[in-house]
């Protein structure tokens, strides 16, 4: 991997066309995007290289739940044909190493400062520009704000009372250590079964003398069935390419609206869960158009689900503490395993279920539940991120009046489309609240938005306006429709980082978009001028044209 270090640096100062945080695979193609559309352009990047999500999410496990010949760009051709994933589900080096790659073969390195984070960013209303400053000292005023800050990048952590006091090693698995971790000969703690959990933990005890597993709620999950790829497996995909991406670009996943099927009767039923479990993977979510809708089939589905867990683990007091029944199958999002609930027939790996015994306090040598102590050299948190808003609202953002994005959202994130926030001119989100994102492909959603800011960016520079604002009432219009989609399915049953649920205080509101038509949508607001939109002219450019 080509390495690109940004160790002592002058502070970046003046004025830019635009800024973009990020240089995960949104903040790569941004870059790429505009400077193709001869915009200057600044990247930001906390990391020291790029990859985003998969730079951070090192621990043992770490793979895409998407089949990695689609969990690639489809912009470049040539890209697309000289790369090959090794595996069905590439696992995180892979994909850090195709970020790598990518950012090599189209030269993004130059457009980035690493290791830089962006700590503010306000508007000037006078001159309709962002000023953007940096923990490096940089200042830079900017026409056009991109955030690609992605939806999983704030790691959490629980406020464990004591925690501060264990004098083993602490890991996150969404910040794990670079040079990885060797828990040979060491006794683990793994606290939260989401899918970071789900997927170190097999890995984590292959490896570990002894791993004890802290579970709050048990998840479902979809073995995955990862095999390499074979070139009959790339061959067919190449011919089928067109078709992909004809439907890359189709109204989209969506899960309301015409998609009522008949079920047929439970042999049937049966034998459809048997042929997707076969399969593996997430695609299990699809047997039926109203899986995500309509509580019956979901349940029939989970039993299904239920069952084939009770089948692998062999204790049957884990196997039950292992079923979930709190939540609707998919709506947290669906894990996708490799020998999950198998691992716990190994001798060395302990479930304990918080819900009868919650954790009490970290101690200095373990973790105290209301009835044991558990005595680790290593804890692991698999405790998620501050989903979809935490990364965004960690940068002081003022808008227009010098409100502040915190403020803005304090009842929870409003976007428009996901792109775009009423009271922040020029400042678009990629895959923001309030768009498909995290359920959908997210390079695909990726690709889509950053395709649609380039295009709204090239046609505010034709047409000499300074200015995109969102306007309030078009924003709460798609907000409640946002709202009113998800409502008609199971997702809102769920206590998930979709609504909000897993951080202390949040407000609990569907973020993500889940309707139909998203992309067409997308288009047909830009065909008509930006509608939704005010389009204005810098005061000075307004008076001469008068
Ligand atoms: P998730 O899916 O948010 O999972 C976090 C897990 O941590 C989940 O099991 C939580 O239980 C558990 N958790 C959180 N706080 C605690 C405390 N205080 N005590 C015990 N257990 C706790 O995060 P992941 O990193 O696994 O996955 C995030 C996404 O990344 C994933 O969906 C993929 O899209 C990729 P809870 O359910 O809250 O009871």
């Amino acid at each position: 991997m080509s390495e690109s270090k940004a160790r002592k640096r002058a502070p970046i100062k003046g004025e830019i066309d635009a800024v973009v945080i990020g240089a995960g695979f949104g903040g790569m193609y941004m870059l790429h995007k505009l400077r193709e559309l001869g915009v200057s352009v600044q990247g930001f990047e906390a990391g020291d290289n790029v990859g985003g999500t998969w730079y951070w999410n090192r621990y043992p496990g770490a793979r895409c739940d998407v089949p990695s010949l689609f969990y690639s760009y489809t912009w470049s051709e040539e890209l697309q044909s000289e790369w090959r994933w090794s595996e069905k589900y590439a696992a995180q080096p892979e994909i850090l190493r195709y970020a790598n790659h990518v950012a090599d073969r189209f030269d993004l390195r130059p457009l980035i400062a690493f290791e830089t984070r962006v700590l503010s960013a306000h508007f000037d209303e006078r001159s309709d520009r962002w000023r953007i400053t940096t923990d490096r000292g940089d200042v830079l005023d900017c026409r056009w704000l991109v955030t690609a800050t992605g939806c999983l990048s704030t790691p959490r952590a629980p406020a464990i009372p004591g925690v501060e006091t264990f004098e083993g090693a602490t890991y996150h698995t969404g910040a794990w250590p670079h040079e990885g971790v060797d828990f040979s000969g060491k006794r683990v703690a793994v606290i939260g079964t989401g899918s970071s959990g789900i997927q170190s933990i097999p890995q984590i005890a292959r490896q570990a003398e002894h791993v004890t597993v802290f579970q709050r709620t048990p998840n479902f999950s979809i073995p995955a069935r990862n095999t390499p790829l074979t070139e009959e497996d790339i061959e067919t995909f190449r011919q089928n390419y067109p078709a992909y991406i004809a439907m890359v670009k189709g109204p989209g996943m969506g899960f309301t609206g015409g998609l009522e099927v008949p079920i047929p009767d439970e042999e049937a039923q049966r034998k459809r869960y048997d042929e997707l479990w076969a399969i593996g993977g997430a695609g299990f979510l699809a047997a039926w158009g109203n899986l995500l809708t309509d509580i019956n089939v979901n349940d029939r589905a989970a039993s299904y689900v239920r069952e084939k867990i009770a089948d692998a683990v062999k204790d049957p007091k884990t196997a039950k503490a292992l079923q979930p029944f709190d939540h609707p199958l998919g709506t947290k999002r669906i894990c996708v395993d490799i020998d999950y609930f198998e691992t716990y027939n190994r001798p060395n790996v302990a479930l304990v279920n918080l819900r009868e015994t919650p954790i009490e306090a970290i101690t200095p040598t373990g973790v105290r539940t209301r009835e044991e102590t558990y005595e680790v050299d290593a804890i692991v948190f698999a405790t998620g991120f501050d989903a979809m808003t935490g990364a965004l609202l960690s940068i002081d953002i003022k808008g227009l009046g010098g409100v502040d994005l915190k403020d803005a959202w304090a009842e929870g994130p409003k976007a428009y489309l996901g792109l775009g926030v009423a009271g922040f001119p020029n400042m678009f989100l990629i895959t923001g609240p309030g768009s498909p994102s995290v359920l959908s492909n997210m390079i695909n959603s990726i690709e889509q938005h950053v395709e649609w800011v380039t295009d709204c960016v090239a046609y505010m520079r034709e047409h000499h306006f300074s200015r995109i604002a969102v306007d309030s009432a078009a924003q709460e219009a798609w907000v409640e429709h946002v709202r009113r989609v998800a409502d008609k399915t199971l997702f809102p049953r769920a206590a998930s980082w979709y609504m909000g649920a897993n951080i202390p205080g949040k407000p609990r509101v569907f973020m993500p978009y889940i309707g139909r038509g998203y992309r067409k949508k997308c288009e047909d607001v830009a065909a008509a001028g930006y509608e939704g939109f005010v389009l204005a002219k810098e005061p000075a450019d307004a008076d001469a044209a008068a």
